[in-house]
């Protein structure tokens, strides 16, 4: 049995608004990672204060909040071996000027301030958020049917 890992991710609002919620979701289902959670909401300004906690000192941390907070996002936790690394890799660069095409903010773009997807940054970040933004019941487990093939 493969060691078992989970990643938060979370498909902001301006990918949501701009019509690439169904290309970012294929991207890991076609990686192969297993999808355990997914809710759809505009997350409140006190869930995104906490779950950018560490920032709270940085100048832009209220454009941060404003903007997440502005409209629906897809916030997902996507499960298997070293999901948050190679999750992590798919989405590129925190400022997509330095991510490679072929990423998901190299392909789709431009802003730091709108980067479009969210990725935990290591597995301690991950099972924080993962805690901040779903109940235990939220997240389902089951078996893939291509899990042996993958
Ligand atoms: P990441 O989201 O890659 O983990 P981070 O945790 O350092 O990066 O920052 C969280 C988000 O804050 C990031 O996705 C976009 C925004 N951000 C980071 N640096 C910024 C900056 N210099 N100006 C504006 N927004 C920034
Ligand atoms: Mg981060």
């Amino acid at each position: 049995m493969a060691h078992q890992e989970s990643t938060f991710i979370a498909i902001k609002p301006d990918s949501m608004q701009r019509g690439l919620v169904g290309e970012i979701i294929k991207r890991f289902e076609q990686k192969g990672f297993r999808l355990v959670a997914m809710k759809f909401l505009q997350a409140s300004q006190e869930l995104l204060k906490q779950h950018y906690i560490d920032l709270k000192d940085c100048p832009f941390f209220p454009g941060l909040v404003k903007y997440m907070n502005s409209g629906p996002v897809v916030a997902m936790v996507w499960e298997l071996l070293n999901v948050v690394k190679m999750g992590r890799m798919m989405l590129g660069e925190t400022n997509p000027v330095d991510s490679k095409p072929g990423t998901i903010c190299g392909d789709f773009c431009i802003q730091v301030g709108r980067n479009i997807i969210h990725g935990s940054d290591s597995v301690k970040s991950a099972e924080k958020e993962i805690s901040l933004w779903f109940k235990p019941e939220e997240v389902v487990d089951y078996k893939s049917c291509a899990f042996d093939w993958i």
